[in-house]
């Protein structure tokens, strides 16, 4: 954002919002993908500096904001009460929606942005890899327990914030019309994922095929469980708070289980273009299957559980899939910072799907032996 908008933006939201004190500035925050995540330093009367974080609602994503925020709100003050039934301090293990001064969950500016704010919840960490596996173990808890909290909150009230979010095989069909469109005139340049894709067509409809089976249930899930959407407690190393809710919305807990194995078990970043580093790690993949069914394997049914690597393998394929997807439509979904960055997204993702291929009796007898 250009410095005199930002400015701007800030007198608006200082004006919607009671932030406690002045503003005294304001700093890009982050690594998501989707949003644009600002922190905001305040100044109260006594000197005493509070930070917040303020964000802007991708709206070309997410294209009902109203509903997006209904189900933050409702599944955040939801937690708080549970959380303190628990004799837990919601102030820290949920995210709080910070109401404008009329009481609404968001603002609009006057160019139309939506933007949303929540307390920064201080002292915690948040992590882009595992650098210890006590981390991800945590955050298997952390991921594995909000699933339990969230066991009876009434799903028909949640707004299905992105269509199809996690239909596997409608998002291969989105990428069959990128490839087919061709805009760019990039797919002779990556004619090896595109086989990889195809390849792995039939794989695909796995889950989405037992879902309307019946086998699978729907159940009340984050959808991005990635590790950077947690936050870890800077002393005690616990997973306190689940971050990130835009996409709270029904759907397989396997996902969940997966998302996280996909982004969070090897030791390379999401975009790491040498392939040599990017290693699926048995070890992490055990330690998370270990945690989250700890804290939410009581409420799984065999079926969810039997089919568990396969949670880690098709959330690890379709998120290649998009990569790949955005890639050829020019790079408008995913936030990108150099050109070829969705590209090598897609390629580490592939890569640790052909190691989960390659070690999969491994990842079925582990999960048995937890189970
Ligand atoms: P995106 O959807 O773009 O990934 P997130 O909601 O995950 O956006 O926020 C981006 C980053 O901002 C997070 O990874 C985390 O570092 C930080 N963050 C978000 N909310 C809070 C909070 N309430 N307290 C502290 N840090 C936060
Ligand atoms: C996006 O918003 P963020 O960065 O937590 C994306 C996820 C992908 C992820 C890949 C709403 O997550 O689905 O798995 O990037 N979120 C949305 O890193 O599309
Ligand atoms: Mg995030």
């Amino acid at each position: 954002m250009a410095r005199c908008q930002a400015e701007e933006t800030l007198r608006q939201a200082e004006s919607a919002f009671d932030f406690g004190g002045e503003i005294v500035g304001a700093l890009r925050y982050g690594q998501g993908h989707i949003n644009d995540t600002f922190c905001v330093y305040v100044q109260k009367e006594d000197g005493e500096c509070l930070r917040y974080i303020l964000q802007r609602i991708n709206t070309e994503t997410f294209r009902d904001p109203d509903g997006l925020m209904e189900n933050i709100a409702g599944v955040t003050d939801y937690l708080r009460e549970v959380i303190c039934k628990n004799g837990g301090d919601p102030t820290r293990e949920t995210l709080t929606v910070l109401r404008t001064r009329e009481n609404a969950p968001y603002f609009r500016d006057s160019q139309g942005g939506c933007w949303r704010v929540y307390p920064f919840i201080e002292g915690t960490v948040c992590l882009q890899s595992v650098q210890k596996p006590e981390q991800f173990y945590e955050s298997a808890k952390t991921f594995g327990k909000f699933q339990m909290l969230l066991a009876d909150y009434d799903a028909s009230t949640l707004h299905e914030t992105i269509p199809r979010f996690h239909d596997t095989r409608d998002r291969l069909c989105n990428f069959q019309k990128a490839l087919a469109a061709d805009t760019l005139s990039r797919a002779k340049d990556v004619k090896a994922e595109i086989d990889f894709v195809l390849a792995h067509e039939k794989d695909c409809s796995v889950l989405m095929d037992r879902l309307e089976a019946g086998d699978l249930p729907l159940r009340v899930t984050h959808n991005d469980t990635k590790l950077n959407n947690i936050l870890i407690d800077k002393v005690s190393g616990r997973g306190i708070c689940v971050i990130d809710l835009d996409t709270v919305m029904p759907g397989l807990s396997l996902n969940d289980y997966g998302d996280s194995i996909r982004f969070g078990a090897n030791h390379s970043a999401e975009d790491e273009p040498d392939l040599s580093k990017v290693n699926f790690d048995l070890e992490l993949f055990a330690i998370y299957t270990k945690g989250f069914l700890e804290e939410a394997g009581s409420a799984l049914t065999a079926v969810e559980k039997e089919y568990l690597p396969w949670g880690a393998k098709l959330m690890t394929l379709e998120c290649g899939i998009r990569f790949l997807t955005d890639y050829l439509e020019g790079d408008h979904y995913f936030r990108t910072h150099r050109p070829g960055q969705n590209l090598d997204r897609c390629r580490t993702q592939f890569k640790l799907v052909r190691d989960m291929e390659l070690l999969w009796p491994q990842m079925q007898r582990i999960v048995a032996e937890i189970r």
